[in-house]
């Protein structure tokens, strides 16, 4: 049985479709799941959302036991998280950061992501759409590391 991929989803994110749609579109978390789920076409997937800092790294170091790879969309904590940053850094496999928007055409104070650093890739832009693209692009990193190895 193959280990699941590991999605994560930060704060304010159980929101999502209900308001600034300019910016993050109408397509509610639950949707962004059955998204995700569709592109994995059968591939294992643990889809969480946590308010709560300490939940999200308590996630990730329970991937690192169970999880063959991690998306995360860390929200605001990707601007403030050295703990979440640390905790990504022990997990052995791919992970990429993903942001519904692209940060880097907002305020300064969406540039600096402690996430990016520890990451092995980085979507940023393409709204929820980016969902789906992240768990075929991370299943494309799994096979090749398995062919590899
Ligand atoms: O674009 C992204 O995915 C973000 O990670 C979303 C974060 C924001 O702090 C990052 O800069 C970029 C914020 C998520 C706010 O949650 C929402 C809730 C309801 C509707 C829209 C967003």
């Amino acid at each position: 049985m193959s280990k699941p991929i590991y999605i994560l989803n930060g704060p304010n994110l159980n929101r999502l479709g209900t308001r600034e749609p300019e910016i993050y579109g109408r397509t509610t978390l639950v949707e962004v799941e059955a998204l995700c789920r569709g592109a994995a076409a059968g591939h294992p997937l643990v889809f969480r959302q946590s308010n709560r800092e300490y939940e999200l790294i308590e996630w990730v170091h329970e991937a690192i036991d169970e999880a063959c790879g991690v998306i995360i969309n860390p929200a605001a904590f990707t601007f403030t998280s050295m703990a979440i940053m640390d905790a990504l850094k022990m997990f052995p496999g791919p992970i990429i950061e993903l942001h519904i928007s692209n940060i880097h055409r907002r305020e300064q104070i969406y540039h600096k992501s402690y996430v990016s650093p520890v990451a092995t890739a980085v979507i940023a832009g393409l709204g929820t759409d980016g969902y789906p693209t992240a768990v075929r692009s991370m299943l494309d990193m799994i096979s090749r590391t398995t062919k590899a190895g």
